[in-house]
């Protein structure tokens, strides 16, 4: 029944899309804005030359204004103006209206704009723990039967040493599930933890006061740091204690079917041991020791040893890279350079100890800065090094860390200026989860405006949610159940199989991008093979319309970064 809507939706969603290559509507954050924002539309070239601002459902105009020169934007083949109205600021529902077009979504100015949006995109990893029932309480009609108890994981044979031969067991609970998929990956583990880590140490008040509702609400801890907590507890049980190594996944050997948790009863296993997992493990241990030392000494210790431990692992087997065993069919999460992981395990084990030999095995002034992914964490060196560059030791090079944060973000100011949507966005940026490219993107501007102040980092951060919240070619939000247009199928097995017409809210899908890898396992055409239209709001999409653990991260970070660092 699903299926045959999902069909269908995607029928009226293609005809929508490909009528939309010539004469497209109106482009705009469909939530609004922070009455302090930079304040922009997209609308596609046409007769008009101004466009107008409406109180919404009314021909009340409270502002006018010119439409820049067209430009013409190859990722989505379109000619569009912009729209800008910076200026407004009082706080109410509008919609931006062009002569010829109909009228824009209708948007919010709002000093609490994106206060659901980030607590849903928090909330989201609630409904991704595996190992515990989600209770109507807390869960609402997204209540479900625990899955996945995870405490019989056989050890495969990839996995095998002389205190864990292959097929005997370890327990090994909680965690998130990583993706629209069911498996637990240390690699995606790592960063994601991070990030949500990431924006609690730089929004600490912001985060003090939330609450999401999960069932540790009340305990004393933020809320982010208690969803973080049941990942960090899975983990921990994932480094071998005999030899601090840490598994690579705990998996199927094959995808679950399209089942809610409780109906995927494969055996799991725990594989390979591999240096980006003992490294990212590292990462990760070190900061949350830090960061969760105000709440629990134990802990905090414990997971300072934990990194310790995997560190030396990883030094004792620098190029254990990941190789998948020919029984094992799921994500694969593998790189052959882990050396930006060394040095990201490098940076967060010298600002949690103070001990110059971390700093020095960081190799800092060879290190480049790069936008953060799953596969290429050097950039977390550096925002980590620029958040804590006050309590450094005399051996980190401040101007360095001050230097390589700027110059990326002059570079994505720069793609920002120059682009006809007005985004950080390149053509080479629409790959798997480009979504999570422009959010990362976003994050990192957010980084340097906090450093130096620059005007321009903090509007260009702001593009990147206005991206991912509508001001896109097509005219989607793409965070499942905010905003007018959002995705309805994402390829998220509970979404799919819970019987419940809305998809799970506060997921962002992974987003166009050319490569549809997913195309033999998909019964519809994508509408488009444009970098930015291609894209399918189906559940057969997973390259296109998957959700994951770490793109949905930076995207609490930046809503959160917006509310906490836009002036008044
Ligand atoms: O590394 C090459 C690069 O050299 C090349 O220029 C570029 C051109 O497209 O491709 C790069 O490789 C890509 C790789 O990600 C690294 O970014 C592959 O094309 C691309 O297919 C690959 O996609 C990954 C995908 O798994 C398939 O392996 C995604 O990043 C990753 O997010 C996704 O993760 C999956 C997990 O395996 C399973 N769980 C769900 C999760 C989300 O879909
Ligand atoms: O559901 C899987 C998704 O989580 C992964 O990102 C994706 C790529 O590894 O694979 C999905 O599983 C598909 C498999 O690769 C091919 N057959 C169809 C599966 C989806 O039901």
């Amino acid at each position: 029944m699903k299926h045959a809507l999902s069909l269908l939706a995607l029928a009226s969603y293609a005809c929508a899309a490909s009528a939309s290559a010539t004469d497209d509507g109106i482009k705009l954050n469909q939530l609004g804005f922070l009455p302090g924002a930079d304040k922009v539309a997209v609308v596609p070239d046409g007769a008009a030359r101004d466009f107008s601002i409406v109180r919404a459902g009314t021909n009340t105009v409270v502002q006018t204004g010119p439409l820049s020169p067209p430009a013409s934007a190859p990722d989505s083949g379109d000619t569009v103006r912009q729209a800008h109205f910076t200026d407004l600021r009082t706080p109410g529902r509008y919609q931006l209206r062009v002569s010829g077009l109909p009228d824009s979504p209708p948007f919010e100015i709002s000093p609490g704009a994106y206060d659901a949006l980030n607590a849903a995109a928090l909330k989201a990893y609630y409904f991704n723990r595996a190992g515990i029932a989600l209770d109507a309480a807390h869960a609402g009609i997204y209540a479900r039967a625990a899955g996945h108890p995870d405490t019989h994981v056989l050890i495969h044979a990839s996995a095998a040493s002389p205190s864990r031969p292959a097929g005997s067991a370890i327990a090994s609970p909680k965690g998130w599930y990583d993706a629209g998929d069911y498996n637990k990956y240390i690699v995606n583990s790592g960063i994601s933890t991070y990030t949500l880590l990431a924006a609690f140490e730089d929004f600490p008040a912001w985060f003090q006061a939330q609450k999401l509702n999960i069932p540790e609400s009340g305990n004393g801890m933020p809320d982010i740091l208690n969803e973080a907590r049941w990942n960090l507890d899975w983990m921990l049980t994932m480094q071998d204690p005999a030899d601090g190594g840490v598994y690579h996944k705990l998996t199927n050997l094959r995808f679950d079917g399209m089942v809610m948790p409780a109906q995927a009863t494969q055996p799991r296993y725990v594989v390979q041991k591999t240096t980006a997992a003992a490294l990212d493990f590292a990462a990760v241990m070190a900061a949350a020791s830090r960061i969760y030392s105000p709440y629990d000494q134990v802990l905090s210790a414990r997971m300072l040893t934990a990194a310790k431990q995997a560190w030396q692992w990883a030094q004792a087997h620098p190029r254990d890279y990941y190789r998948q065993p020919a029984d094992v069919a799921t994500g694969e999460y593998g790189d052959n350079d882990v050396s930006d992981e060394q040095a990201w395990a490098a940076a967060e084990l010298y600002i949690t100890t103070r001990d110059d030999s971390y700093y020095q095995a960081l190799h800092a002034p060879q290190l480049a800065a790069t936008v953060p992914s799953w596969g290429d964490v050097r950039g977390l060196a550096w925002l980590s090094l620029a958040r804590h560059r006050k309590g450094l030791t005399a051996a980190a090079d401040q101007a360095l860390i001050a230097s390589r944060v700027d110059s990326l973000a002059r570079q994505l100011a720069a793609a920002w200026q120059e682009s006809p949507y007005g985004i950080t966005l390149r053509k080479a940026d629409y790959v798997w989860g480009s979504n999570a490219v422009v959010m990362n993107q976003a994050m990192w501007l957010l980084h340097a405006y906090r450093l130096n102040g620059t005007r321009a980092y903090l509007d260009a951060a702001q593009s990147g949610l206005d991206y991912v919240l509508g001001r896109n070619a097509l005219e989607l939000s793409f965070v499942t159940g905010y905003g007018t247009r959002a995705p309805r199928h994402p390829h998220h097995r509970p979404s799919e199989a819970d019987g419940i017409e809305a998809p799970v809210p506060g997921w962002l899908v992974g987003g166009p991008q050319p490569g549809q890898q997913d195309r033999k396992d998909c019964p519809a055409p994508y509408p488009s093979t444009l970098p930015a239209r291609s894209y399918l709001d189906h559940v057969c999409s997973y390259a296109s319309n998957e959700i994951a653990i770490n793109w949905n991260a930076p995207l609490v970070y930046v809503s959160a970064g917006l509310q906490a660092l836009t002036p008044r």
